[in-house]
């Protein structure tokens, strides 16, 4: 049940999740509530539910949570993983935003990140491009980040500058394609493994990263290690499920609102999944007539590309 917390005024046309794994956090989820811009969405025509999911928590994380208006789901498997997993199962939402209840992140820069959304897929706020306060992250950290992000460009092609982060934003459609599996700290590698995999377009904003007042539940060397380690299976496996020639066509809105048959594609080049349209299935005709490297990112081609040597045409899932 979505419960939205309260407001006054203006029209609300579309909505947004909030969704924030919590264990234990007690001494934050209290002030990463109150700091959603509710308001400011609210004046973009956004309506805002918070999604606490919360595993187990032996403090009173949940008790805080509820006074501050956020809906409480409860999961009874461990990791963040799992709790992110429930979430984008339950919520039905146009938009959602993603964010760790330890308030390290910058939830104000949600509305940001919606603007963002409407020309992308998904938004990622990224530390190692913005700024990381003094004692937010140990050189260990600042390393292992760097190396995982270099790792998981180098498998699947695909730039952005912090794959670990814990502030994600997605347009729901987007969010409804995610196959995600990784249960523990694994699943921000598997958002990103699972963007590539379905070809959706990446933003990137600069974020400040705060100091955490409590202590993590991450290991850096065990976690890092098994992160690394799943990057290169999730990459092993796509490349192993691939061609699918023989996929069913799925029914995908664009962002002009059509509705366009797509198919599966293996683009051996750029190693990714691509969606195809069968031309015979819908009436959607090729705008451009050539093919834009690296234009997962840019916002003025992403729609519709075709490749002059296969003819596919290649259209972003909104
Ligand atoms: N539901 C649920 N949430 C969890 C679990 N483990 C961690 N979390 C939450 O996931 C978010 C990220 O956990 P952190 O311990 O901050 O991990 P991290 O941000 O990668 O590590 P640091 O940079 O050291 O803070 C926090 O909001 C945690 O409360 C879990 O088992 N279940
Ligand atoms: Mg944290």
């Amino acid at each position: 049940m979505l419960r939205t917390i309260p407001h006054d005024g203006d029209e609300a046309t579309e909505t947004v999740a909030v969704v924030i794994p919590t264990l234990n956090e007690e001494r934050s989820i209290g002030r990463v509530i109150d700091d959603v811009p509710v308001a400011d969405l609210l004046k973009k025509g956004l309506e805002t539910a918070v999604y606490v999911i919360d595993g187990r928590s032996s403090d009173n994380t949940r008790e805080i949570a509820v006074e501050k208006g956020a809906t409480i789901i409860l999961e009874e498997r461990q990791g963040k993983g799992s709790a992110i997993q429930t979430a984008f199962k339950s919520i039905d939402a146009d938009y959602a935003i993603m964010v760790d209840g330890d308030d390290t992140y910058p939830i104000d820069m949600a509305t940001e990140m919606t603007c963002l959304l409407k020309k992308y897929d998904v938004v990622i706020g990224s530390r190692l491009k913005g700024f990381i306060e003094p004692g937010a992250m140990s050189r260990l950290n600042v390393l292992g980040n760097t190396l995982l992000t270099l790792l998981a460009r180098a498998l699947f092609g695909i730039t952005v500058t912090d794959v670990c982060t814990g502030l994600w934003g997605y347009r729901g459609d987007a969010v409804r394609r995610l196959e995600l599996e990784a249960h523990g700290f694994e699943i921000e590698a598997d958002m990103f493994s699972e963007c590539a995999r379905k070809g959706l377009s990446i933003a990137e904003i600069p974020i400040r990263y705060r100091a955490r007042a409590d202590h993590a539940k991450l290991s850096s060397l065990r976690d890092g290690l098994r992160i690394g380690a799943f990057l290169c299976r999730k990459r092993l496996m796509a490349r192993m499920r691939t061609p699918a020639a023989n996929a069913q066509p799925e029914r995908v809105r664009t962002a002009d609102g059509r509705h366009v048959a797509l198919v599966q594609r293996w683009d051996v080049r750029n190693r990714q999944q691509k969606w195809t349209h069968r031309p015979e299935q819908t009436n959607v005709r090729p705008i451009r007539n050539h093919w834009t490297e690296g234009a997962l990112s840019d916002p003025d081609t992403i729609d519709e590309q075709v490749n002059v040597e296969t003819q596919e045409m290649v259209l972003s899932c909104r």
